[in-house]
Formats: structure tokens, sequence, C-alpha cells
């Protein structure tokens, strides 16, 4: 019974991740998709979507005193976005080092932007930084019908659970 709560548990992380407009441009879609799938976590909401420069500023209302903030809104609304929601054990920790430090010049080898971006100002793709921060984003890009709930036969294997 404790092994089926374990489960349960590590299927009620999420974390929002997103694909930004350089990395949709740059045909990285399914490679990064491809790193959080093979890992073992669960994609459980995706769309394609193109936000305004409004909604993208909301995303990063944390970041608004930065310098860099408007272009930063700018960019992420410049064109189309793949929103995820991704699930499993650690997903909020894991899923940051599966993307590697912010700036692609400090991100190890290995890493999403270590592997595949240059500069600070693309970097590819957004990983929520904190549970809060999982909540309010997933809230923000996903109604919740948008999001499925389901298990997965590989679970059992992921997790060693039978
Ligand atoms: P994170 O994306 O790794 O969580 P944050 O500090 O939340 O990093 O910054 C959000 C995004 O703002 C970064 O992914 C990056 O695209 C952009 N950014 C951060 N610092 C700079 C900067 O110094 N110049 C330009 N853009 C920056």
């Amino acid at each position: 019974m404790l092994q089926d709560q374990e489960v349960h548990a590590a299927e009620l992380e999420r974390t929002f991740i997103a694909v930004k407009p350089d990395g949709v441009q740059r045909g990285l879609i399914s490679e990064i998709i491809s790193r959080f799938e093979r890992k073992g976590y669960k994609l459980v909401g995706i769309k394609v979507v193109v936000p305004s420069k409004e909604f993208a500023g909301k995303h990063y209302h944390a970041l608004k005193d930065k310098p860099f903030f408007n272009g930063l809104s700018e960019f992420l609304s410049s064109g189309p976005v793949v929103a995820m929601v991704w699930e499993g054990e650690g997903v909020i920790t894991y899923g940051r080092k599966l993307i590697g430090a912010t700036d692609p010049q400090k991100s190890e080898p290995g890493t999403i932007r270590g592997d595949l971006a240059v500069v600070v100002g693309r970097n590819i793709i957004h990983g929520s930084d904190g549970p809060e921060t999982a909540k309010d984003e997933i809230n923000l890009w996903f109604k919740p019908e948008e999001l499925v709930s389901f298990t997965s036969n590989a679970e059992k294997w992921i997790y060693g659970v039978n």
C-alpha cells in the first residue's frame, strides 16, 4: 500500500515547461520533449500558442524590474511557444537540471541549454523554478480540462512498483 501511495505522490508533482520561440524556430521541439520523455517523466498537457506581450509579461512578472524585462516579454510573444506540463517524481527540481543554467555559457554539457544554446537571451526553454511558481505557471497557461491524468504502463518500470 505504501508503494501505491508513493506512486500517487509522484504523479502529483507537475511542472510547467515551455519551448520558447527560438527553440521552436530551430526545430528543437522533439529534441526537448524527448529528453523529458526518455528520463521517465510524463507529458500531461501540451499546446502551441503565440502569447501576447501582456501575457508574456504576466508569465515573467517576477522579473518586471530587470532591464531585460521588456525585450524578454517581446521575445516570448514573437512567435509560437510550445507550452507543456510534465509530471513525475522530482520533476520540478530535476527538470531544471535537465534544462541547465540560465546562461548557456555556464550550462553543463549534457543539459538542454548546454548542448543546444549559446546566449542567455536565446536559451530556448523555460522551466518552473519551484513548487509555487510551477502551480502559478500551470494555472496561467492551462485550463484544468486541458490537462490529463493517467497511469502509463511504463510507470511500474520507472518507479519499480508492481
Ligand atoms: P530561468 O529561465 O533559468 O529561470 P530567469 O532568471 O528566471 O532564468 O530569467 C528568465 C529568462 O530571462 C531567462 O531564461 C533568459 O531568457 C532571460 N534572461 C535572464 N537573464 C538575462 C540577461 O541578463 N539578459 C537577457 N536575458 C536574460
